[in-house]
């Protein structure tokens, strides 16, 4: 074995060390949701073997059917991070409302959101899906733990992450002082440190976006997309090439490993809902890892991670990737208004 890898357990050490602001809780934290990804991997892979895929008859709280893959990680994650000591309470996509840590465990000081499973129509497509987090700490001193302590700007995450389950089992994370990846090794089950200190690429060739919708988008997104479209003979003056994974963890995998634009913007299907996109499981975590690589994150008018939310399963436009590429989206969309 090359003694020279470095794991994820050594990595937060090592960062604990260098870096106040990582709580011992924190540390404890994220090594509990690795663990719960790993789990999640085993069910991924197991697939039709493991009688995991399919629907489970039941729906979120946002009408949508969940698939049983959706409903086993979300209880995953849930039993892995209770009992630690190191959370108040969590929030999931795949939930109503927050669930507390129980009395009968020691309260922590953090509070854990994740989409247990994002990418849910690739699970039995066998493609890329993987699971979402954000980290908030509880800021309020009152006793016990509400709806409203999660209601807290992306700005203020303390960390997030996510895990693809793809070819490979990769953890991302950031704790707001740039980005590392683990892979996991399936021989040792451990995860090692394989890219630290990720940098997304200012400017790039490649746009993310679901094609289909674009007789509903609004103007700004209308005119950015054609003038990608139009190559080199347009305005941009380069081909640009398109990639639509429909997961948002690989696409945005994709854009931190090689650059790109994402986009999943508002459009006139359901004008008085801001976008598909959750703002606090999906969009926060992954402005935090854009931002953290040299990126940038906007709803089109916005800093996503500037937004003060109100609802905990809020949606929102979202526009992240390649710097230069969401300034000019953005520039855009402040044109118009
Ligand atoms: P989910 O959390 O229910 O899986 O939905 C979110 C997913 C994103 O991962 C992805 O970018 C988007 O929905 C794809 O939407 P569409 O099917 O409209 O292309
Ligand atoms: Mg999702």
């Amino acid at each position: 074995m090359n003694d020279k890898r470095i794991s994820l357990t050594r990595y937060l050490v090592e960062h604990q060390r260098e870096h106040s602001h990582i709580q011992p809780q924190l540390r404890l934290l994220i090594e509990v949701v690795a663990r719960a990804c790993k789990h999640i991997a085993i069910s991924v892979n197991k697939g039709a073997l493991g009688e995991v895929l399919g629907s489970a008859d039941t729906e979120n709280v946002q009408g949508e059917v969940q698939k049983k893959l959706d409903v086993i990680a979300n209880e995953v994650l849930i039993e892995a991070n209770e009992w630690g000591g190191h959370l108040a309470a969590m929030a999931s996509e795949e939930m109503d409302s927050i669930h507390v840590v129980p009395h009968r465990y020691p309260q922590g000081e953090y509070l854990l959101l994740f989409d247990p499973l994002d990418g849910s129509s690739n699970i039995d497509v066998n493609v890329s899906i993987g699971t979402i987090f954000s980290v908030l700490r509880k800021v309020s001193n009152h006793r016990g733990v509400s709806e409203e302590d999660f209601l807290q700007p992306g700005k203020q995450q303390a960390a997030a992450g996510y895990c693809v389950y793809g070819p490979q089992t990769t953890l991302v994370l950031t704790f707001g002082d740039g980005v590392a990846m683990f892979t996991l090794d399936r021989e040792t089950g451990s995860w090692v440190l394989t890219q630290d200190q990720v940098q997304i690429p200012a400017d790039t060739k490649e746009f993310a976006i679901n094609m289909s919708n674009m007789r509903h988008w609004a103007d700004p997104v209308r005119r950015y997309i054609d003038e990608c479209l139009a190559g080199k003979e347009g305005p941009r003056g380069k081909d640009f090439n398109m990639r639509w994974v429909a997961s948002m963890v690989a696409d945005v995998h994709r854009i931190l490993t090689r650059g790109g634009v994402f986009l999943y913007p508002w459009d006139r299907r359901e004008p008085n809902k801001p976008g598909k996109l959750r703002l606090m499981y999906e969009a926060n975590p992954m402005a935090f890892l854009v931002e953290q690589a040299g990126g940038q994150a906007t709803n089109g008018t916005q800093r996503i991670m500037d937004i003060n939310p109100s609802a905990l399963h809020e949606r929102v436009s979202v526009m992240l990737g390649s710097k230069n590429e969401v300034q000019r989206v953005t520039d855009y969309h402040q044109a118009a208004t």
